[in-house]
């Protein structure tokens, strides 16, 4: 893959280029991540920064409908404009590229690039081979993610992911932009975070379609696994350089106490949020602790699903934000019994690096053919503000040290980690909670579309000279 970003570096703020500022996060000398081939990139999705929701034919998402209802969203925010980036994508790329980040992982939306009959909609479409032309022009490794959440509206109106149908219908999406994109995509990912998909979407509702049933979940998970495993070949058929991945959300969970029902229940909180996904993918088959969990959940599973699902996979990608303490509920589950006393971030999810190190050392154990792994999400929400045309993220930048000091432990341990992606180049649409959440390393004024480079994304870059540097 590239890893040779151009016309880097030009934004280090004259301080930091100087090397006055105090530098807080480049790793130690020891570190793996001044392994050149150590990917450091950035990543985005389609809804949280495309905006022009209605513009060259494309058509209404799940997220369209779930964020105009009343009370889904945080103080009614919408994806209708977000970043403006389907506009601003030259100069957005430009930035990136000023970063010296050698890694952009981008969605597609699929409503954007295929009519509800399933005709490509050419205007959707040269939009994304614009954008990844101009990535490989400058050098940066593209992943490009197939779902991120943004299902068309007319699927949902039959059913969504509850309808099997579905998965057929990603296939068939899949061969479109795997036949238009070929040889301009590094490695594709077909969804994101099924876990959110299927449990935020279907189980609790705190998501679009923003229904709540334990049993939805499980049946909307299997569609969406067996949407992944029937992609997997048709991308290898359309774009055979290419890698071929998924990218799922992992969770820590730990227990309250030494007692038996806590240490079961935080394995419980694991299988719920990691096995539920990983096993199908890795060992094909549901572990079956899950529907403890929740008795009577089991979905309709046609024969040979399973097979297709476990597709053999060129990568792995996770995303990791925190961990969860968590106790018995006294019946079949486990309940969230939060710390005192700890670090928390905007979001109020607790500051836990140890629990990615764990988490990877502790899949390599469980997973024999656990494939090389792409930490294709990581990073924090922070209340930022620009103060004389900068903003001072200090807890970022520890956020991240900390995390890639985790994942650098987890190399040593054996782990085969290739790249880390920071969530998100720039702040922008948090789903639930709006614009008021902020995760970029540069940030965004919503009401000019100006774009100020953290001092984390400063300091990243800092570091990416430097090992560009180093013979
Ligand atoms: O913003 C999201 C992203 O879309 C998926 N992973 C988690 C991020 C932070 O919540």
């Amino acid at each position: 893959m590239a890893n040779d970003a151009s016309a880097a570096f030009d934004t280090l703020s004259p301080a930091v280029s100087k090397g006055s500022l105090a530098d807080p996060f480049t790793p130690p000398a020891d570190s793996s991540l001044w392994r050149k081939n150590f990917l450091l990139g950035a990543a985005t999705a389609s809804y949280q920064i495309e905006g022009a929701v209605d513009e060259d034919g494309r058509l209404p998402s799940i997220w369209d409908t779930f964020s105009a209802t009343p009370g889904k969203v945080l103080a009614g925010d919408t994806g209708a404009v977000a970043c403006d980036h389907y506009h601003r994508w030259e100069a957005d790329i430009d930035m990136l590229a000023s970063l010296g980040l050698e890694g952009y992982r981008l969605s597609i939306a699929w409503p954007r690039v295929m009519d509800a009959a399933g005709r490509p909609n050419r205007k959707g479409l040269d939009f994304y081979k614009r954008l990844l032309n101009r990535l490989k022009e400058k050098g940066i490794t593209s992943f490009v993610t197939l779902y991120h959440w943004d299902l068309p509206q007319h699927l949902e109106d039959r059913g969504g992911w509850l309808n099997r149908d579905t998965a057929y219908r990603f296939a068939d999406y899949t061969d479109l932009m795997s036949r238009e994109l070929a040889g301009t995509v590094d490695a594709w990912a077909t969804l994101n975070e099924p876990w959110c998909s299927a449990y935020l979407g279907y189980g609790n509702g705190h998501h679009a379609p923003g229904l709540a049933n334990d049993r939805f979940a499980t049946q909307a998970m299997h569609h969406l696994l067996l949407a992944h495993g029937l992609a997997i070949p048709v991308l290898r058929g359309n774009d055979p350089a290419s890698q071929k991945g998924i990218v799922a959300n992992i969770g820590r969970g730990t227990a309250n106490s030494d007692s038996a029902a806590d240490q079961r229940a935080a394995h419980l909180f694991e299988v719920q949020h990691n096995a539920w996904i990983l096993d199908p993918l890795l060992k094909g088959a549901y572990p079956q602790d899950l529907f403890e969990l929740w008795p009577g959940t089991e979905p309709l599973v046609l024969d040979g699903d399973m097979q297709t699902i476990a597709a053999p996979l060129d990568f792995l990608g996770i995303n990791y934000y925190f961990r969860t303490n968590v106790a018995s509920d006294g019946a079949h589950g486990f309940r969230d019994v939060p710390l005192e006393g700890v670090e928390r971030t905007q979001m109020g999810w607790e500051v836990h690096p140890d629990g990615l190190r764990d988490l990877l050392t502790g899949f390599k154990k469980t997973y024999h053919n656990l494939p090389p792994i792409y930490i294709t999400e990581n990073g924090m929400a922070s209340d930022d503000k620009v103060i004389d045309g900068h903003v001072d993220d200090t807890q970022r930048i520890s956020f991240l040290k900390r995390h890639l000091a985790a994942v650098d432990q987890a190399i040593k341990a054996g782990v085969d980690v290739r790249g880390y992606f920071l969530w998100s180049l720039m702040d922008n649409f948090e789903w639930a909670f709006g614009y008021e959440r902020r995760f970029g390393v540069v940030h965004v004024d919503y009401s000019t579309q100006k774009r100020t480079v953290k001092r984390s994304a400063e300091l990243v870059t800092k570091f990416l000279k430097e090992r560009k540097a180093k013979v």
